[in-house]
């Protein structure tokens, strides 16, 4: 039966093995067993007179039966050939180039950031992302229930902490680690329950930064700006300031470029106004220095917080934010 020949064919190649076989004997047997002409292929053609139902069980034995010899000659010409023999190594080739990745545009310019304020005396500090409301809001001056918790919408986890929604966070902690007189920046991420287009993120980045020493005005707030900005636009930029309300500061402002598109006279990035809106900024509130243990008679200081995202988009005019932390290597490879 063509069953038991298949099976047979094993036991056969067994009986034809010998002793001191050299990698010739191997190959001839190999062919002789597997070969166009083979024995197997032999039994093969056979198939063809089964009925279906027979062909169907006998066919499947037979695949067995190939697997099985293939395995075997394979195995056994790989002792001969534990390396590719027709491999050759070519020295003139050129060498395989490595594919270097480089950092975010993000973290480039945070980093650029952090060399310019350093250069003005600031240290870098660090904060939590998963916050306490306490330093998120309470010592920041929004009691609970105060309506301006609602002006960012918060993830909050069961145990009753926040992703923090700003840094600002870090104001109080800071002062509580380093006392005064104290000039630090604290660049992170943070969240916020927000939908997204082309302007907003639900995780985004910030620039924090403080100032606290005696006697410092709004004349070194807007001393401080015109430097970090010069340095990032890498010319002069014209500043104003409107006001603007945070609960943490007092006075409280948004500081305005002009346009270094359109430079003041309007185009579609500045929505024809000539100015665009930064960073929100102003006067450390009497009641942030206490919380922080610092005494508001004797001390004063600025705050700013910078769209870290925004300032980015700005710079190298992307006109989505999404596209930042899309992943996408075609974007990033801009960079
Ligand atoms: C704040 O977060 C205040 N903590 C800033 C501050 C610090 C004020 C110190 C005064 C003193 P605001 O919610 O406006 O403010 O956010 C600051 C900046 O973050 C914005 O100007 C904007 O550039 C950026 N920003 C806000 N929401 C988003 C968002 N969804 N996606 C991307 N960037 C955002």
């Amino acid at each position: 039966m063509l069953k038991d020949d298949f099976k047979n064919l094993l036991k056969q190649v067994q009986a034809d093995i010998k002793s001191n076989m050299t990698k010739d004997d191997w190959l001839a047997l190999e062919k002789k067993y597997l070969g166009r002409k083979g024995e197997l292929n032999k039994l093969m053609d056979s198939l063809k007179t089964l009925a279906v139902e027979e062909k169907r069980e006998v066919g499947k034995l037979a695949n067995a039966v190939k697997l099985e010899l293939e395995n075997f000659f394979h195995k056994q010409k790989s002792i001969f050939n534990p390396v590719d023999e027709n491999k050759t190594f070519d020295l003139t080739l050129p060498g395989e180039k490595y594919n270097i990745g480089h950092l975010h545009p993000i973290t480039q310019i945070q980093e650029e950031l952090e060399e310019i304020f350093a250069s003005m005396g600031f240290i870098v500090e660090d904060g939590p992302e998963v916050e306490s409301e306490y330093y998120n809001f309470d010592a920041l001056n929004i009691p609970a229930h105060h309506p301006a918790r609602d002006m960012q919408d918060t993830f909050f986890t069961a145990e009753g902490n926040v992703l923090r929604t700003h840094t600002s966070s870090v104001q109080v902690r800071a002062m509580e680690k380093y006392g005064t007189p104290l000039r630090c920046i604290v660049p992170g991420k943070v969240f916020r329950n927000e939908a997204t287009d082309a302007s907003h993120d639900h995780t985004f980045y910030q620039l924090e930064g403080l100032m606290i020493d005696k006697n410092i005005s709004i004349t070194n707030l807007i001393a401080v700006m015109k430097e970090l900005l010069r340095g990032i636009f890498k010319q002069e930029v014209t500043v104003r300031l409107r006001p603007g309300f945070f609960p943490f500061v007092e006075p409280g402002f948004e500081l305005d470029i002009k346009c270094l598109i359109c430079r003041g006279n309007g185009c579609s990035v500045c929505k024809q106004s000539g100015w665009l809106e930064l960073l929100p900024c102003g006067l450390i509130h009497p009641n942030v220095l206490r919380a922080g243990g610092i005494d508001p008679a004797e001390w004063s200081g600025f705050a700013f917080g910078l769209g870290l995202t925004r300032l980015v988009m700005m710079r190298y005019g992307i006109e989505d934010i999404r596209l930042l932390f899309g992943n996408d290597l075609r974007f990033l490879k801009q960079f």
